[in-house]
């Protein structure tokens, strides 16, 4: 009796490896698949052997399930990391866009620059020999002979300047010192519309040195302005004809 006793004992030993081995192909297959002891017929006292000589518990199902979990997380922070890679490129591409579009405004402003440098270089070489004065950015010319406004002006503008336009009280005075106490004609006329003072360059006269009692239009032939109609006085401006014959002053803007 003992040793049928033994003999049963070790047959139940085998069953539990063999349905060991089993558990351990079928886990290996599938994670998901419920545990064997489930569908064996053993006794409960078998599947209690079968648990107590696996190594697959409860707390390594757990583990499995942990890794499964691991992994779909890393899936996920995988993908979140494509897309914000994904919109830092597609932000640093239109960065980018932006900057070479401002680089080639700049290249062309210099461009503009540099070719405005060379027309004044051109402009200063041609007028080599003459007497050239500078103030607050512009180049002046007195002239040594005399003329009327218009004649004045085409010699200005043949030099790529103008006759003066007076922009605050520090260019008057500067003016002043430049004609000497002659009178010179300035840039400024209402030739166009009688009583409207305008620049030579169409800019409406804001600020106005005249001499009082000036502008008068005398003898309603008086289109033409001249500084230095009275010496001796901040405010000197004088209407006058046109036709009359007096020194001017060119202005070459450099800015
Ligand atoms: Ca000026
Ligand atoms: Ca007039
Ligand atoms: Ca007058």
């Amino acid at each position: 009796m003992i040793r049928s006793a033994n003999l049963k004992k070790e047959d139940q030993m085998e069953m539990v490896v063999e349905i060991y081995d089993s558990v351990d192909n079928i886990r290996s297959q599938d994670h998901n698949t419920e545990p064997v002891y489930a569908n064996t017929k053993k006794t409960p006292q078998t599947q209690q052997l079968v648990y107590a000589n696996t190594k697959k518990t409860p707390q390594t199902q757990h583990t499995v399930g942990a890794r499964t979990g691991c992994r779909r997380l890393a899936a996920v922070c995988l993908g979140l990391l494509c897309v914000l890679l994904l919109t830092a490129t597609t932000v640093l591409s239109f960065k980018f866009c932006l900057l070479t579009t401002d680089r080639a405004q700049l290249e062309r402003s210099y461009e503009n620059v540099v070719a405005e440098r060379e027309q004044n270089i051109k402009w200063l070489s041609e007028q080599a020999g003459q007497f050239i004065w500078t103030y607050n950015g512009s180049f002046y010319y007195i002239s040594k002979e005399i003329n009327t406004w218009n004649k004045s002006r085409s010699y200005c503008r043949e030099r790529g300047a103008d006759l003066v336009i007076i922009n605050s009280r520090g260019e008057q005075d500067f003016v002043d010192k430049l004609r000497n106490k002659n009178q010179a004609w300035i840039g400024l006329t209402d030739q166009a519309s009688e009583g409207v003072w305008k620049w030579v360059d169409d800019s409406a006269l804001t600020t106005g040195y005249w001499f009082r009692g000036e502008p008068n239009d005398s003898n309603r032939n008086e289109d033409c302005a001249v500084s230095g109609y009275k010496e001796d006085n901040a405010s000197n401006w004088a209407d006058s004809s046109c036709e009359n014959k007096k020194l001017w002053i060119c202005e070459k803007k450099m800015f």
